[in-house]
């Protein structure tokens, strides 16, 4: 292994407890790995050079446990995080698992199932804080539907600003420095989800009483299910100032969420998001939500979860080398984006129709006849990232 690419917690790579704990149990077939303590998750997480780890309730504290076993989860816990250094950098809310939610939290028909997956999420809410959290996901999995007349969507949306106005009511109260990211996935376990996509969660923050505590968190995958381009829509909620946080994995195309490790999959859509992540200010953790495939004993998951943070660096290297390469700024050059910089009618609309370059004298047809020079741009990307740029 090139020392270069060794992660370092100066990466700020995370982790779910859910991701290199998973055993591997799918529709189709059982568990294939044991059970992992959180603890060892945590130790081993920091083994491999992650800086942050993070949970769902239920990851750490089994659903129905007693306040004993709870406290005694939450000390271990505790523990190997102060042992290891790492940080819990983002928490959530299991609201998908057990059987209470097969048709949501918040917008579950049932009002007392609302309610539960409210109280449920605050007392989450107070321990992640209480851990140092300052980004809370939100991640609908059951907020959908099957069937047409089984849910009533604007009334469902009506419930689900309901419920994140209470969210933001609350920790403004305690005075939490927490803010949410609200995670978007067209479909599965649900066969429509609320929220599907970046788009629509953009939009339904902006219905939000204080909608600056609420940005997304994208996730490559589920972009990528719904046929977008995961860079563009990760690229929007970047410049709408909404990316709190991200989930990186890999998929390939328009199927079932494969949360396969960051890199596999569409391999261009990774070298595109890395560029986008290191060049266009974010400045969050780089989180993986994948899932070491349950044909993988303790070895494969520690392959797959180093090789998520190990591909990212690379990618890293290989974007930073695409920029600074003289070829690719005369490339961009020749693409016309330092063009795409310049306001297009800084001399507002009387000196648009004033400039009868603009319009009477303008040569459309010269102007439709001129190539954009695109195709040796991308070669040279191509290029950067197969190493021979
Ligand atoms: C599932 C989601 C989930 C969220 C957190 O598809 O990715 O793991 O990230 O609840
Ligand atoms: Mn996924
Ligand atoms: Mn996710």
């Amino acid at each position: 292994m090139t020392e270069r690419f060794t992660p370092t917690p100066g990466d700020r790579f995370s982790f779910g407890l859910w991701t290199v704990g998973w055993q591997g149990r799918d529709p189709f077939g059982d568990a294939t790995r044991p059970p992992s303590d959180p603890a060892d998750t945590v130790r081993l997480l920091a083994d491999l050079g992650a800086y942050g780890v993070t949970f769902h309730d239920d990851d750490l504290i089994p659903f129905g446990a007693s306040d004993t076993e709870r406290d005694i989860r939450v000390k271990g816990f505790r523990r190997a995080l102060d042992e290891t250094g790492l940080v819990v950098p983002m928490a959530t809310t299991n609201l998908f698992t057990h059987p209470v939610f097969k048709d949501g939290g918040f917008t579950a028909n049932d009002r007392d199932i609302r309610r539960y997956a409210l109280r449920k999420t605050i007392r989450n809410i107070d321990l992640a804080v209480s851990l140092g959290a300052r980004i809370y996901v939100a991640w609908g999995g059951r907020e959908g539907a099957e069937s047409g007349a089984a849910k009533d969507v604007p009334l469902a949306l009506d419930r689900m600003r309901e419920a994140f106005d209470l969210l933001g009511e609350y920790v403004t109260e305690q005075g939490y420095d927490l803010r949410f990211a609200i995670e978007p996935k067209p479909n599965e376990p649900r066969g429509d989800i609320l929220l599907p996509t970046v788009g629509h969660a953009l939009a339904f923050i902006a219905q939000l009483a204080r909608p600056e505590l609420y940005g997304v968190n994208p996730e490559v995958g589920h972009e990528q299910m719904a046929g977008l381009n995961a860079p563009h829509s990760i690229a929007q909620a970047l410049w709408s100032g909404k990316l709190f946080h991200i989930d990186l994995n890999g998929q390939s195309g328009i199927k079932y969420d494969q949360d396969l490790r960051f890199g596999a999959g569409d391999l261009r859509a990774a070298f595109w998001l890395v560029d986008l992540l290191e060049t266009g200010g974010y400045d969050g953790p780089r989180h993986f939500d994948f899932k070491p495939p349950r044909t993988e004993g303790a070895d494969g998951v520690r392959a797959s979860a180093a090789g998520c943070m190990r591909n990212y660096l690379i990618l890293r290297e290989r974007a930073a080398e695409f920029r600074a390469d003289p070829r690719v700024r005369a490339a961009l050059r020749a693409a016309r984006l330092d063009e795409l910089a310049l306001p297009t009618a800084a001399d507002g609309l009387a000196g648009l129709f004033a400039d009868r370059a603009a319009y009477e004298e303008f040569d459309a047809v010269a102007a439709g006849e001129r190539g954009m020079a695109f195709e040796a741009l991308d070669q040279l990307a191509l290029e950067h990232l197969l190493g021979v740029g």
